[in-house]
């Protein structure tokens, strides 16, 4: 496993952002794990995790599977801090990239409008978001930035859970569809395949690593 992906699990376990039990997803299903960026509530755990997604990305760019971006695009509310510390990141390294956000609901006054930030008209466009289960938030997001002249030239986000929407029809994964309808490249920190390698390194996870396991054999992408 590349060191980015050890380091973001082990910040997610750190953090309590990636946590083990029963929860209950947008989809409706039952999960053993759940992963929360909104535990990621302190300047350290966000420039770490900041890091982490620039590190995602270089390697990508690296392999050649990302196009070149000009500005980042955090949808509201989650991918907001994560995109403004991914742009800070990249300042740091020498890349001053503009950055561009959305809110939920449009202001009738002030400025008016729902994006927030750098232009978006005729920009090569980075999403940075979250998660990925049944890809109805990146969606979304791919509205808005279309709506509003940009041209999306690939998402980022942190995990990858790697889930068929309708397991009985297809097995291929929420983001590799979206890869594929939109023609865009889907970068994740690390996936549940990722996780399940780091929990089979660790004792401790033994147990939670059973449980990962049934849940893929369910609901699980072929990859
Ligand atoms: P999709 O829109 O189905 O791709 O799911 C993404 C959204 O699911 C996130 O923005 C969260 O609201 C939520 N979610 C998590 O945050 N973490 C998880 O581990 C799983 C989910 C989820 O409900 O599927």
């Amino acid at each position: 496993m590349t060191d980015h992906r050890t380091r973001f699990l082990q910040l997610a376990l750190r953090a309590e952002a990636l946590r083990f039990g029963e929860f209950t997803l947008k989809s409706g299903r039952s999960s053993p794990y759940f992963f929360n960026a909104g535990r990621f509530d302190s300047g350290a755990a966000m420039a770490e995790l900041a890091r982490c997604y620039a590190d995602a990305i270089d390697a990508a760019a690296e392999a050649g599977t990302v196009a070149d971006f000009d500005l980042l695009f955090g949808p509201a509310y989650k991918g907001i801090p994560l995109a403004t510390a991914l742009a800070c990141e990249y300042a740091g390294r020498g890349r001053d990239l503009p950055l561009a956000f959305n809110r939920k609901e449009a202001k009738a006054h002030g400025e008016g409008g729902s994006l927030i930030g750098a232009p978006l008209q005729g920009r090569r466009v980075l999403i940075v978001d979250d998660v990925i289960t049944a890809g109805t938030a990146i969606r979304e997001a791919l509205g808005i930035i279309t709506a509003a002249g940009g041209v999306v030239a690939g998402i980022v986000i942190a995990l990858d859970r790697q889930e068929a929407v309708d397991p009985a029809k297809s097995r291929r994964s929420a983001a590799q569809t979206v890869a594929i309808e939109h023609g865009l490249p889907v970068i994740a920190v690390a996936s549940l395949a990722d996780l399940l390698a780091f929990a089979a390194d660790s004792v401790e996870l033994t147990a939670q690593r059973e449980q990962l396991l049934a849940y893929r054999e369910r609901y699980g992408s072929a990859e």
